[in-house]
């Protein structure tokens, strides 16, 4: 079980979920330094260039050498993370690959309706699964989420997914995940979508096919 309050990442539960949290800890690494030479320099100077007795203030013109590498540099860094951050995007965000299951969420005032499209893996036919805050999803396999609203602007936020993603009205919104760890996780709604926006929460289980299989039968026959 997770403790009560968590100090840093929850688990990160999907194939690509490590990359982005990657992609985290450069920036907080390269800020972090940056942070701390730049508060070093400054105390540094402060001390250096105090105020003495008999020391008149003088101006500088800076010195362009300096500048043009302090500001070459940052660039640079820039220009890496610009590039390296598209390919994350890319893997997780671009083209899915083949879905071995797709499911349909659609947020409301306030839960999340859960579709699944049954043995002939269509949606909206007779044999369809629906859930009310409950998302199973099998490990290892990929899920394909269509994500819609019913009312206002939802957000569908899985922290151990590392995505958050709006539901808004009329449009169909595409991600997948697959899953890599099993365990039991909260569907937050992200998005103020109203008063009961607090206690709009969904409950997600992660579990092997079988397990996902007798669920959804179980879930079918309510
Ligand atoms: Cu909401």
């Amino acid at each position: 079980m997770t403790p009560a309050v968590r100090v840093w990442l929850p688990d990160a539960v999907t194939t690509t979920a490590p990359a982005i949290d990657q992609l985290f800890y450069v920036v907080l690494w390269l800020t972090g330094i940056v942070f701390v030479l730049v508060q070093a320099t400054l105390v540094a100077f402060l001390i250096r260039y105090r105020r003495r007795p008999g020391k008149p203030a003088y101006y500088t013109h800076g010195n362009l050498l300096i500048e043009a590498v302090w500001t070459a540099i940052p660039a640079a860094i820039m220009v890496w993370l610009a590039m390296h951050s598209q390919r994350v995007w890319a893997q997780v965000r671009g083209a899915p690959p083949p879905p071995d299951l797709q499911v349909e969420v659609t947020g409301e005032q306030f839960a999340w309706n859960v579709r699944y499209p049954g043995a002939d893996e269509q949606f909206n036919t007779a044999d369809d699964v629906l859930t009310i805050n409950q998302l199973h999803i099998p490990l290892g396999r990929t899920v394909l989420f269509h994500l819609k609203s019913k009312d206002v602007i939802h957000s569908f936020f899985v922290p151990q997914f590392r995505m958050k993603q709006d539901a808004v009205p009329g449009i169909t919104t595409r991600m997948w995940v697959s899953a890599t760890r099993p365990g039991q996780y909260e569907i937050v709604c992200a998005e103020l979508c109203g008063l009961g926006h607090y206690r709009m929460r969904g409950f997600l289980t992660i579990e092997p096919l079988e397990a996902f299989q007798t669920w959804l039968k179980t879930a079918a026959n309510e």
